[in-house]
């Protein structure tokens, strides 16, 4: 047998010492734009993320409310593969149809438009229209109206309607008549128009109202209106029905797929790139794993593969440590699949992104992710908690949780993703059923998150993931000084005090 000198460790095992920080360093100025797909140094890839996660391909975690909850925030999820060819691609399908929007009614208005601020004056308007004014009162300046779903009026009257309220705009852009609302508030979001757009009774678009300083000539919305794009999306396939599910996959206009695998350095996987590739003449994209270490990753990347996902038994379901003795510190196993990487670019001029995935507890463990390589992590647990993953929310012992199975669990029994060749069945589990805290909504939760990786960042002096992954110092950390980190030798106002 061949000895590692190292054992093989994992993130609470080490730290990142702070660099200087400049004083350009502030997280507003931190960009987590990241490649998903490979490409030659210096070209920009084809497929990229603004923040770097993707939520797990398990039925507990990724159908497509997520998927859409979490490309909208800039992240991108793999919808699980253990379904149904078709009900899969229906996943997909309902991603990409989706706008990216919000309804405009009296209770789900954009944050950006302080809700403080908005006055319903329905007496005057009608019951469905409300108006928002500088000051937040009835009488104060008005900066627009917003026209719920069930507006009813005819295009004169709302045209005399938004006259009697149009004072403070100067700017009144009529819209395209085709155009939905959906697509309207797409427009809007990605763009950051300043603007309200007003929509008649059939749900098209009327009007943009701007604000009276507002210089329409730099983008005029109805000249990015063909422009807006949709969501992306990606999906996990296995090595068994893969001719038939891409197929499906990529007609339903998923934007990348992911080979779901808990031990990916197999040929079944080699195979399976390589048909692919042959097939869509190398346009679809395709992720491949999980390998832990530099032959897995090379093997893969020989194969063709767009991506390399690492990791094998740090999933918080995962049991196949136990169950088999497979796999390896996390940490480790991205510091070698890393290098292998770097290597690979100095030899072919091509950079292979790498996805971290499981085993993510803490949010400063991303951190250490990125700097170890990562291009962008895969969480499972994560993104479990919150009210936009499939499962039910109960509550057990007093607190609400939320239910995660793994993929190898007697629950999921994806049999493909343990798949050695033999029967089409899960020998044994590999995963367990649980629960994780309930967490709330995706959005404000992972807010928080990448605003804490943002500002560690800064400690490192990083202003990009590539930056960070240049410049990060990174010490391991002894058991005593792991104790050093959490609050110690005080007597914690929340607990109670035991005589
Ligand atoms: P975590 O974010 O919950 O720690 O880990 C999620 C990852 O665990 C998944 O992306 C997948 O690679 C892995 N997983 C999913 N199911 C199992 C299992 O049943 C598993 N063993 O290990």
């Amino acid at each position: 047998a061949f000895y590692y000198n190292e054992p093989s460790r994992t993130f609470s095992e080490y730290l990142l010492v702070p660099n200087l920080s400049t004083k350009e360093c502030i997280p507003d100025n931190v960009a987590l734009k990241t490649p998903i797909v490979k490409h030659k140094v210096g070209e920009k890839p084809s497929l990229e993320l603004n923040i770097p996660v993707a939520s797990a391909i398990m039925q507990s975690v990724s159908d497509n409310n997520m998927a859409i909850a979490l490309a909208k925030c800039g992240g991108i999820s793999f919808i699980y593969g253990s379904q149904s060819i078709e009900s899969q691609a229906e996943m997909v399908r309902k991603v990409k149809k989706y706008k990216a929007g919000f309804v405009l009614s009296d209770s789900n208005l954009r944050p950006d438009n302080k809700l403080r601020d908005v006055v319903a004056i329905k007496e005057k308007t009608g019951h469905s229209t409300i108006a928002i004014t500088e000051d937040g009162t009835p009488t104060g300046k008005l900066l627009g109206i917003v026209t719920s779903r069930d507006y009813r009026l005819s295009r004169a009257s709302l045209d005399e309607e938004i006259s009697t309220f149009m004072t403070p705009f100067s700017q009144l852009i009529y819209g395209n008549e085709k155009t939905s609302l959906k697509e309207a508030n797409d427009l809007i979001w990605e763009h950051k128009l300043n603007c309200l757009p007003i929509i008649d009774n059939n749900q098209k678009l009327m009007y943009f109202v701007f604000r009276k300083d507002y210089d329409s000539h730099k983008e005029n919305p109805n000249e990015l209106l063909d422009k807006s794009k949709s969501l992306i999306v990606g999906a996990g396939i296995n090595t068994r029905d893969y001719k038939e599910r891409v197929a499906t996959l990529v007609e339903a206009g998923v934007d990348i797929v992911c080979i779901d695998s808990s031990d990916g350095y197999s040929e079944w996987q080699s195979e399976t790139i390589k048909w692919i590739k042959a097939n869509y003449n190398g346009d679809v994209k395709v992720g491949a794993g999980n390998v832990v270490d530099k032959e897995g990753f090379r093997y893969l990347v020989d194969a063709g593969a767009d991506f390399i996902k690492v990791g094998i038994g740090g999933g918080s379901i995962c049991i196949t440590r136990e169950q088999k003795g497979i796999g390896r510190g996390q940490a480790s196993s991205l510091i070698e699949v890393s290098a292998a990487r770097d290597e690979y670019m100095k030899e072919t001029g091509i950079y292979v992104p790498i996805c971290s995935d499981g085993g993510i507890v803490h949010d400063y463990h991303m951190v250490l992710a990125l700097a170890m390589g990562a291009d962008f992590i895969m969480l499972g647990r994560y993104f479990a908690r919150f009210d936009e993953s499939p499962t039910r929310k109960l509550k057990v012992g007093g607190n609400f949780v939320k239910e995660y199975w793994g993929e190898g669990s007697n629950r999921a029994r994806n049999w493909q993703r343990y798949d050695m060749g033999g029967e089409a069945k899960l020998g044994f589990e590999e995963g367990v059923d649980s629960y994780v805290p309930y967490a709330g909504k995706l959005k404000d939760n992972l807010d928080t998150t990448i605003y804490k990786i943002k500002s560690t960042m800064c400690n490192c002096g990083a202003l990009s993931v590539s930056d960070l992954q240049q410049k990060a110092r990174i010490t391991l950390v002894s058991a005593t000084s792991i104790k050093e980190g959490g609050a110690h030798d005080v007597i914690l106002k929340d607990k109670e005090i035991s005589s």
